[in-house]
């Protein structure tokens, strides 16, 4: 018997932070979700899967109109003919309190119950699954505490909405341990809300598949499902697949070695090319991090915009990737101090700005008495200059920026 099971499909969710990139592939983009959905409805297809678990999250929110429903079981109705039974519970974006409208389901789909663990047994599969939806957004109760006992003539599996592992990343909802779930006496925990693929125990399987299609520049990497190969009562092979359409990727270039700037446009080639092995075709959405201590720092600092220009070609002469977003975290080789004479003034900047970093009104001030050399760099930086707690943690890289510039202006002086 074959189980596949999928998790956070977020349907209809837009990919995030894009903008407007030019010539990326907006298709794609735009109907990612959904086309990773019918990619998982081809796989059932292909291995002929007897059972299809989704682990909550199918939806992303509120529809806009019925589209979306209408989409979700027009793609399930296509399981009747592989025979493919569906067994779902909605998460804290699809609970009942948030999705208001609803289309009829087909026969062959069950929504486990809100208000209690439910279990539901297919006999001919030798299989039960036990479960529990999310009735309000916010669950804070241990929802796995109360799911039944095991079926001991069949094979157990747990469907589950939950933060086990304390992911700060994601909402602390329907929380419990791992340990917890290995005691409980199932087979097989299908494990939903954490949007990283996660195998936490083999023995038995507690497993986060994952989301299905990578939304942001964080949700990076391969996404999909997973297959589990059932033998009677024992798993005998649980494995990953890739469903994602469009895929995220952090490209990250060591300024630190470059003497110039083609060593570092090699460097970007070298980790974008990088980034391209593995995606299969896929287009990538790539945010490009330039880092380390290097003597370009005052010329990137001044003036990135050339750079950005180069970095954008490159990857569209490279194919299927995309720039997403570029972010110059460089810095001076030798710290302020190579920067002769002005050393006490850059000082002083570091130091007011360490001093304000912890509070909000004097930095509100701050920013307003610096006036253009902060708002020259702040759209560098995608920073709001009106927003203090926006700037506080990324405090590091406007220094960074304005120590350049004023190095760089330094430069440019004549004495
Ligand atoms: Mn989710």
């Amino acid at each position: 018997m074959r189980v596949v099971h999928a998790a956070d499909l977020h349907i209809d969710s837009p990919l995030r932070g894009l903008g407007r990139i030019e010539g990326a592939p907006v298709d794609d983009i735009r109907l990612a979700t959904r086309r990773a959905f019918r990619r998982l409805i081809d796989l059932c297809l292909d291995h002929e899967a007897e059972l299809l678990l989704l682990a909550g999250d199918v939806f992303d929110g509120e529809w806009r109109d019925f589209n979306t429903g209408l989409f979700f079981v027009r793609e399930l109705s296509r399981l009747r003919e592989s025979n493919t039974r569906v067994v779902m519970i909605r998460g804290n974006h699809d609970a009942e309190s948030v999705i208001s409208r609803h289309v009829p389901l087909p026969e062959h789909v069950t929504t486990l119950a809100a208000d209690a663990p439910e279990t539901v047994t297919f006999e001919d599969l030798g299989v039960a699954v036990h479960g529990q939806s999310y009735g309000e957004r916010s669950v804070d109760e241990n929802l796995a505490q109360r799911y039944p006992g095991r079926r001991r003539d069949l094979l157990n599996i747990g469907l589950l909405h939950t933060n086990a592992v304390g992911s700060s990343d994601h909402g602390n909802y329907a929380p419990c341990t791992v340990s917890q779930l290995v005691d409980h006496g199932y087979d097989y925990w299908a494990l939903g809300h954490v949007h990283r693929r996660e195998i936490l125990s083999e023995g038995p399987w507690v497993v986060y598949p994952g989301n299905l299609q990578g939304r942001h520049a964080r949700e990076t990497g391969p996404k999909g499902c997973v297959i589990v190969d059932v033998d009677g009562l024992q798993i005998r092979r649980v494995e990953a697949r890739e469903l994602d359409v469009v895929r995220w990727a952090t490209v990250v270039a060591s300024a630190a070695k470059a003497q110039n700037l083609d060593d570092l446009l090699a460097e970007v080639r070298a980790g974008l090319k990088g980034a391209l092995v593995g995606a299969d075709g896929r287009p990538i959405l790539a945010r490009v991090i330039v880092e380390g201590a290097t003597g370009l720092h005052e010329a990137l600092a001044a003036n990135p915009e050339p750079l950005e220009a180069q970095i954008r070609a490159i990857a569209a002469d490279l194919g299927a990737i995309w720039p997403e977003k570029i972010r110059f975290r460089t810095s001076h080789p030798e710290g302020e101090a190579a920067i002769g004479e002005h050393t006490l003034l850059l000082g002083a900047l570091r130091a007011e700005l360490a001093r304000v970093a912890a509070d909000p009104e004097a930095l509100r001030d701050y920013l307003g008495e610096l006036g253009p050399l902060a708002a020259s760099v702040a759209p560098l930086l995608d920073l709001r200059l009106d927003d203090p707690a926006a700037i506080i943690p990324r405090l590091d890289e406007l220094e960074s920026l304005l120590l350049g510039k004023l190095g760089a202006a330094a430069l440019e002086i004549p004495r």
